[in-house]
């Protein structure tokens, strides 16, 4: 059985290629239209944006062979994009799509977060050898919904998000494809593509389980962060601060080695892992960034979702030429990262779109070329307290300032928190929201590594401003803040860093307490 990866060059496609290693399979790349007639089985991850991905498969050639191949019933597994693209079109682009099935991909609609991410539950509508009711990572903000017979032929098993309830999966005869990343879905999704892998040929099949919209079954995500630095010795390590300062007695904190530590917490139950490179400002050719290395060895084993922060804006090489952003994050998508971050560069775009310059920039160039799921804004705000509400956007806050202030605003920094910017949160993460980011992660300076729990305060004032999903940082100390933070302000997902490095919390117990309220993948 000779099993072929079609890959069009763009995103993360290692992590498909190390699950493939990982059910004990080989496989080879389609990069020519005489290869699709050599192959047992396609796996056509798409990642990335619809638009995109057409364009793609026709600069390569590729377009007409797949239909082909699909139209043929031979054996194909398309992922995320790679199953949008079976549709006549999509609302993400004016391109058209493969057309195998006769329906059309749309953006959900904005009476929840969007993009939906996280693990959901699939529910089958048809009995399946392959895909039994589970839970599965999604990342996108376009699907397709059950509208017609011809649909209903194709559709294998029903998501729900917030009030839609989306096709999670299709299925006909030997072309199958799911909108969730089996990749990145840990065990589940493992198991998922070795069945693909295994499965004898089948006749197409008929709806056999009545449609009702299964519940929405989106979990509370809980994530690990890893800051990572070089230490005195020369060392990549996981550092920790205390309101980011990562140095104790004039040494960098040691609490493990990068690759070892993302491994423990996938093996723990997290269902994301961050890493963040916080030297990022310093400059280092591309080729040597250490990160690079870290994701590739990172995405062998660990089947999660990875976000990778810090210094995703463009170099200056030693030979003077410059890396753009955009190819600066394309390497990062290659070497295994899923998401990137963007920190400091995020408030120098809002300043200069604040002062009118609203043209191009690396937020939406990402976003086009990769999905706004692709990007996140890392924001490092400081609390400021005033005597009077400012240009700013201002809240009164339970606890009065030092000096009896009774106003406070949220100020962003750049390059770690070293220096701050005339930007608010709200002014950074809507307008960041508007240029195409897809997520927020919200840190605080103020509370980061005190283990007293979440800036409630902080984080309702964004998650009222934006409509994508918030991450909530710094300040975690025990399960209970998990669940506040969850029930105070709707976030989608939590992060910590100290109390799972530190081995106080577990990531278990975190869950366990959190799903006493909520979904929760445990
Ligand atoms: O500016 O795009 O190059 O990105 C730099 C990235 O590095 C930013 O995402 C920034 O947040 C991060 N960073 C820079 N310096 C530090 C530092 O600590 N000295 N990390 C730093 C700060 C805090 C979180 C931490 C949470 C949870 N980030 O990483 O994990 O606060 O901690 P806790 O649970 O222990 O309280 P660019």
């Amino acid at each position: 059985m000779q099993l072929y990866l079609l890959d069009y060059g763009t995103g993360n496609v290692r992590s498909v290629i190390n699950a493939i290693k990982q059910t004990g399979y080989d496989l080879k790349y389609i990069t020519h239209p005489s290869d699709f007639a050599k192959a047992d089985k396609i796996i056509f991850p798409g990642v990335g944006a619809f638009g995109n991905a057409m364009k793609r498969l026709q600069e390569l050639g590729l377009k007409d062979e797949l239909i082909k191949y699909i139209k043929a019933n031979r054996p194909f597994m398309g992922i995320c994009v790679g199953m949008q693209v079976l549709f006549n079109g999509s609302d993400e682009s004016d391109e058209a799509g493969l057309g195998i099935i006769n329906g059309y991909v749309k953006k959900f609609k904005k009476t929840k977060a969007v993009p939906h991410i996280g693990w959901n539950q699939t529910t089958n509508v048809k009995e399946s050898d392959i895909l039994g009711d589970n839970r599965f990572y999604f990342v996108h903000s376009f699907a397709a919904t059950v509208t017609d017979m011809e649909l209903q032929d194709w559709c294998l098993s029903l998501t729900t998000y917030g009030d839609e309830t989306f096709i999670s999966s299709v299925c006909r005869g030997n072309v199958f494809a799911t909108q969730f990343h089996p990749e990145k879905s840990g065990r589940a999704g493992i198991e998922l593509i070795k069945k693909f892998i295994e499965a004898p040929l089948h006749e197409p099949t008929t709806q056999t389980i009545p449609f009702n919209p299964p519940k929405d079954g989106l979990t509370k995500r809980i994530i690990a962060c890893l800051d990572v630095r070089s230490n005195e010795q020369g060392d990549l390590v996981v550092t920790k601060g205390d309101q980011y300062d990562v140095k104790q007695d004039g040494n960098v904190r040691n609490l493990g080695k990068p690759v070892e530590l993302a491994k423990r917490y996938f093996l723990e139950g997290a269902d994301e892992v961050t890493f963040l490179n916080i030297t990022s400002f310093r400059d280092c050719p591309l080729e040597d960034t250490p990160m690079l290395q870290v994701l590739k060895q990172t995405s062998e084993s660990v089947f999660v979702p990875l976000t990778i922060g810090g210094g995703i804006r463009s170099i200056q090489q030693p030979d003077g030429t410059v890396v753009s952003a955009l190819d600066v994050a394309g390497e990062y998508f290659r070497s295994g990262a899923d998401k990137v971050s963007i920190g400091s560069d995020a408030v120098y775009i809002v300043q200069d779109y604040l002062k009118g310059n609203k043209g191009s920039n690396t937020i939406s160039d990402i976003s086009q070329k990769y999905g706004a799921q692709a990007v996140v804004i890392s924001v490092d705000p400081k609390r400021v307290y005033v005597k009077e509400p400012n240009n700013h956007t201002t809240i009164k806050p339970a606890k009065k300032g030092p000096n009896g202030e009774e106003y406070c605003w949220y100020q962003c920094t750049v390059k770690g928190g070293r220096e701050a910017r005339d930007v608010d949160v709200v002014q950074l993460t809507s307008i960041c929201e508007l240029l195409g980011a897809g997520e927020i992660l919200l840190n605080c300076m103020d509370h980061d590594g005190t283990n007293n729990g979440y800036d409630i305060e902080l984080i309702n004032m964004v998650k009222k401003a934006v409509q994508i999903p918030v991450i909530a940082s710094s300040g975690a100390g025990k399960p209970e803040h998990f669940t506040q933070v969850f029930n105070e302000t709707g976030v989608e997902a939590a992060l910590a860093a100290g109390i799972f490095h530190r081995n106080e919390v577990s990531i278990q117990q975190v869950k366990e307490h959190v799903a006493r309220d909520y979904p929760i993948r445990l």
